[in-house]
């Protein structure tokens, strides 16, 4: 039911972890390639040379958004090469821009002759290196970086994007894009410089960058649908969407599906409640929809953005077929949605903030 078509894999779920996420070290990636519900691995960013990241504490999450400023800690291109080889999944290296392109042309050309590594995901759209900008926000740099890191190249590729905001950035980005033919798009990396404040220790939450760092998690979820919306509407429809963000339930999955991606890479929600537990739930939560809506299938699903007219759901959905206990996650009860939000009791409980409870 959940089979999903990935390069020349067929993977048993949609589900990756994102790049970042249980990832950089030899004991997590040989952890996510035991997991049933995780298809395929993809690491972390990596780099010509290994990097300690930015200082302590560099990641926070509550119930609503992870903030990082992980700096692109990481044990170098050559760990993440020999790391192929001990794994049995589809395994995707993510490369990331750092202070020049021939050093990151370096990386990929040389990962990319292992037959081991199923693709190379540039990421163009690290938000964490203090003072330097994305060059996926600065399009001539960005059709230089790709021009040059893709000439040439044999293994299947993918982007990591940030996410953009304006019509004429989308425009931009995916006429850029359309030119050097990406095996598949990854929407969206995290959102750049958002800045998290412990108001009970009246601190920033993470320390590096005055407290600003990339967000995740359920917050950034309209962002990343439109982003994979607007792209599956710019792109050839060949073109494989990676939705990413705010993916904590199999609801959150489906609502990315229907925007437009054909796969999901999860990040916060796997250190929110360990990779394991997150995937097995959001699959079983996807299947029971699937049944539910009578699919027979993922692939029977079809965009919003390439269905006639207005979609009308096939089922009602009055109440949450979900666990209602589990704080924020999966789907809030409709009628909360007309309540204006000031009012007493409009907000479902998981609007409370079990974290600041517990810090009292
Ligand atoms: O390492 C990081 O700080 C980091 C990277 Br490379 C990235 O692409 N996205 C992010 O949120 N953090």
């Amino acid at each position: 039911m959940l089979t999903t078509k990935f390069l020349n894999h067929t993977l048993p779920t949609p589900i990756m972890n994102s790049a970042g996420v249980f990832d950089t070290t030899e004991a997590e990636l040989l952890h996510l390639d035991k997991i049933p519900d995780i298809s395929a691995i993809v690491s972390k960013s990596t780099t010509f040379k290994a990097r300690e990241g930015n200082d302590h504490p560099r990641y926070f999450h509550d119930p609503y958004c992870s903030v990082n400023s992980t700096g692109l800690a990481n044990y170098g291109y050559l760990f993440y090469d020999e790391m192929a080889s001990k794994l049995t999944k589809p395994y995707i290296v993510s490369v990331a821009s750092l202070d020049s392109i021939e050093e990151m042309k370096h990386v990929i050309d040389h990962l990319a002759k292992n037959p081991k590594i199923t693709a190379i995901e540039i990421n163009l759209s690290c938000p964490n290196i203090v003072g330097k900008s994305q060059p996926a926000y600065d399009f001539p740099r960005f059709d230089e970086y790709l021009k040059t890191l893709t000439t040439d190249l044999t293994k299947p590729w993918g982007i990591k994007l940030p996410p953009y905001f304006d019509n004429q950035h989308y425009k931009e980005a995916a006429t850029i894009l359309k030119k050097y033919k990406p095996h598949y798009i990854s929407c969206i990396n995290s959102i750049p410089l958002a800045l998290h404040i412990d108001p009970i220790k009246e601190t920033y939450s993470i320390k590096p960058n005055n407290g600003r760092g990339g967000m995740g998690g359920l917050s950034i979820k309209q962002i990343s649908l439109a982003n994979v919306q607007t792209f599956r509407q710019l792109m050839p429809p060949e073109t494989v969407i990676i939705g990413c963000g705010g993916i904590t339930s199999g609801l959150d999955l489906f609502e990315h599906i229907l925007a437009g991606a054909n796969l999901v890479q999860i990040g916060t929600q796997l250190i929110r409640e360990t990779p394991q537990k997150a995937t097995k739930r959001i699959t079983q939560e996807l299947q029971q929809l699937l049944i539910k809506k009578e699919y027979a299938s993922i692939k029977e699903v079809i965009p919003l953005c390439q269905r006639g007219e207005r979609a009308m759901p096939s089922v009602s959905i009055d109440h949450t077929p979900f666990d209602e206990s589990r704080p924020l996650l999966g789907l809030c009860p409709l009628q909360h949605l007309s309540l204006p939000f000031e009012e007493e009791g409009a907000l479902p409980p998981s609007f409370a903030l079990p974290y600041l409870d517990s810090e009292v």
